[in-house]
């Protein structure tokens, strides 16, 4: 009888011993910022690592593995990937939620990364093979007023991006989303316990339509422009800055409103055809069937660790590509090198690939998650090694203890507390 026969889920005699799951534990530390890592263990002595970092929830997901899921691992069959997801995700009976998704994902990466190992096969290969020789990724430009952000963006061009997403402060607010200090490590879960910020939607729609004309001014229209709106619009609100922005040619326009309900993206679609994309914060195929299937989305943000990992995450981008709509994969500083590593080889893999985001993670992090994925020109390419390309150093992480930290909420000018 050969593995493949084998009952799945049934530990027998029969299987190759070396796959067998011996241990699977969590790490959290923080190299600059938290990071929540998986290792999985096989008696065969191949480790695998996932990601399981939830921003400013990391101790959630950290005791859902170690309480929940670590237990069911170990004595399993590594290579049994999707029969593994779905004992995880139906078998918890309570489906869906970050806290769970991100818990599932950091799984099945670490399973696709030993998978890979075995095979001597990096996993874009166990994908399906290359659908391109590189990955267009795009940055953050960011500054205090108009002038600021535009010379910041320029300094981008001069890195050699060829995408850049522009956010900057805004008259009257004391601070505004995607702005900081720090031009290149954007962090912001500032606090152990939320800092509170001020928002104001008028000030903002009146603002940012002069930004990318002064934008498009200087820089001309070269380089792909992004912009995150980052849920603090009504949707009529989104129409009507999508609506203004048409003439600066953005290549999306992000989460542009909150989308728990996602019908109401239709308001936004009847207004602009400023390209729509959302999803950061999604973590099922079911937060964004609605959107995709009556195509009032252009790019979903999914990603790995967020949904489920490569299992499910492979799902949503297919859906996605019967109804033209392309990936755009988060790719914030709080998702570790880890996802990022994945990410690459889904991105060089998917065949409706849209773009990656990229937020450089600092020499620290870097060193603790040494990887072979690498930038340049305004790409990202991955590693050709065997797995995902991402190890952990954890004697060296054991130096950076966890440090309790939030994101910020905003208010608006009479308090009322509004997306952040
Ligand atoms: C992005 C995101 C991030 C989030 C962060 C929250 O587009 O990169 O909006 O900056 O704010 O991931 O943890
Ligand atoms: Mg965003």
């Amino acid at each position: 009888m050969t593995d493949d026969a084998l009952a799945v889920g049934e530990i027998t005699e029969g299987i190759e011993k070396e796959r067998i799951i011996t241990a699977a534990r969590v790490v959290v530390c923080s190299p600059g910022r938290n990071f929540v890592t998986l290792v999985v263990e096989t008696r065969g002595g191949v480790v695998g690592i996932g990601d399981a970092t939830l921003n400013g929830r990391e101790l959630a997901v950290a005791t859902y593995l170690e309480e929940h899921v670590c237990p069911n691992l170990v004595g399993r069959d590594a290579a049994n990937i999707e029969d593994i997801w779905q004992f995880l995700y139906r078998g918890a009976y309570w489906r869906r939620g970050a806290v769970t998704m991100s818990a599932i994902a950091a799984v099945d990466t670490a399973l696709w990364d030993i998978k890979g190992k075995m095979a001597g096969m990096p996993l874009y290969q166990l994908l399906g093979g290359r659908s391109r020789d590189r990955v267009l990724v795009y940055g953050h430009a960011n500054g205090r007023d108009i002038e600021h952000t535009v010379d910041e963006v320029e300094r981008y061009i001069g890195l050699g991006y060829k995408a850049i997403r522009a956010q900057t402060g805004v008259p009257g607010l004391e601070s505004a989303y995607g702005v900081s200090g720090d031009k290149m490590f954007y962090e912001p879960a500032d606090a152990a316990l939320p800092s509170e910020q001020r928002w104001d939607t008028r000030a903002y729609l009146n603002h940012i339509p002069r930004l990318f004309a002064a934008l498009r001014e200087r820089i001309g229209f070269g380089p792909a422009l992004l912009h995150d709106g980052h849920h603090r619009m009504t949707p009529l609100e989104a129409g009507r800055l999508g609506k203004a922005l048409e003439p600066f040619d953005l290549f999306w326009l992000e989460d542009a409103t909150p989308a728990e309900n996602q019908e109401s993206f239709r308001l936004i679609r009847e207004h602009t055809t400023t390209p729509l994309a959302v999803g950061e914060i999604f973590n099922s195929i079911h937060d964004c069937r609605e959107l995709i299937q009556n195509q009032l989305i252009d790019y979903i943000r999914a990603t790995v660790v967020h949904a489920g990992g490569i299992t499910h995450l492979r799902r949503i981008a297919d859906l996605a590509g019967l109804y033209q709509v392309r990936t755009g994969c988060h790719g914030a500083t709080d998702l570790s090198p880890v996802c990022m590593g994945a990410a690459l080889h889904f991105d060089t893999w998917v065949p409706n690939f849209g773009i990656q985001e990229y937020m450089r993670h600092t020499e620290a992090t870097d060193d603790v998650f040494p990887h072979d994925y690498a930038f340049e020109d305004g790409y990202l390419y991955c590693g050709e090694s065997p797995g995902h390309g991402v190890t952990f150093d954890e004697k060296l992480a054991a130096r950076y203890p966890y440090e309790p930290r939030q994101l910020p909420i905003a208010r608006l000018e009479d308090g009322t507390v509004w997306n952040w």
